[in-house]
């Protein structure tokens, strides 16, 4: 496969700084030489996306901090996705905090669309990211940018990149939830979006869990797009991350839903994000989210 490295080192979608040395981090903890020793070719987006750093920048909006540079750095992401896609490649876009979400699933719906192609995404999070200016308790876009691509919340965000609802929220599924906010709740009950929180993880275990995931996108779907925010992890194996949350996934449940989703014939995309070296342990975090990318993009021992 083709692999186009996509780069957005954003971090004023968060409250905590660092996020955007994340693609570095990744970098630095050997992604080109894993997804190259599984016999990928690996290309770069070129030249990258520069983005201000937020000394520089007017918060504006204090229940939409940062929408502006945010909406202009996301456009020129989407951009770059699509031409991806376009191109035959698979994209694999480096964040940043998860604001960037709001190019990556821009881009992809405008992909899919003019292909008239069914797709759907995994949301691999600790959180919902379903939170819109009136519901949000911090007015943090890293936590509105899932319910923005399915066409809730500010309209300079859910407009950009085309007039169109961008991602069919029957076709979106989390897992790994263990903190939603209250409104953010009554939100994505009303978007009607398919949630695995932690609890049924524990109950189901992670290998139904993965199985059922496999057969609700291939049931519905042509491609799958998978979004991995590294605060899914539990903080002892991935500390770098701006809100770390007891009870994440184990380094091996993470491996094994990663492996499953590479083997149901419809991955065509993912996103790594929130990595904070910044906040981390000797870059174990970075290291994790490689060993993530590796797997879904098909290694087997065996
Ligand atoms: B992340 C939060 F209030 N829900 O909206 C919010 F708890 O991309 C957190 O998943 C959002 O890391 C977390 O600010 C966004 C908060
Ligand atoms: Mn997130
Ligand atoms: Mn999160
Ligand atoms: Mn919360």
């Amino acid at each position: 496969m083709n692999i186009r490295v996509i780069e957005l080192p954003l971090d004023f979608g968060a409250n905590r700084r660092g996020s955007d040395m994340g693609p570095s981090a990744m970098r630095l903890a050997g992604l080109k030489q894993v997804l190259t020793e599984l016999g990928h070719t690996c290309e770069e987006s070129f030249p990258g996306i520069s983005v201000p750093a937020q000394e520089f920048l007017e918060e504006g909006d204090p229940q939409v901090r940062f929408l502006k540079p945010i909406a202009e750095a996301c456009t020129a992401l989407a951009e770059r996705v699509e031409q991806a896609v376009d191109a035959g490649a698979f994209p694999l876009v480096l964040g940043g905090d998860h604001s960037i979400a709001i190019g990556t699933l821009s881009g992809l719906g405008a992909a899919y669309r003019k292909r008239n192609l069914r797709w759907g995404t995994l949301w691999i999070d600790a959180h919902g990211d379903f939170n819109t200016p009136e519901s949000t308790p911090s007015g943090n876009i890293h936590g509105m940018s899932l319910a923005i691509a399915c066409g809730y919340g500010h309209p300079d965000l859910v407009n950009l990149y085309g007039k169109f609802r961008k991602l069919d929220p029957a076709n979106v599924a989390l897992v790994g939830v263990r903190d939603l906010d209250p409104l953010e709740k009554v939100n994505m009950r009303e978007a009607g979006v398919t949630v695995f929180t932690m609890t049924e993880v524990d109950r189901l275990g992670i290998a139904e869990t993965a199985r059922q995931l496999v057969a609700f996108f291939t049931s519905r779907v042509d491609r799958l797009h998978v979004s991995v925010d590294m605060d899914v992890m539990d903080p002892m194996i991935a500390p770098g991350v701006g809100i770390p949350l007891p009870g994440g996934f184990s380094y091996r449940e993470v491996l094994l839903l990663a492996e499953e989703l590479a083997s149901s014939g419809i991955l065509a995309s993912a996103e790594l994000v929130e990595v904070n070296p910044v906040l981390d342990v000797r870059n174990q975090t970075a290291r994790m989210a490689v060993e993530i990318a590796g797997r879904l993009l098909g290694s087997r021992v065996y």
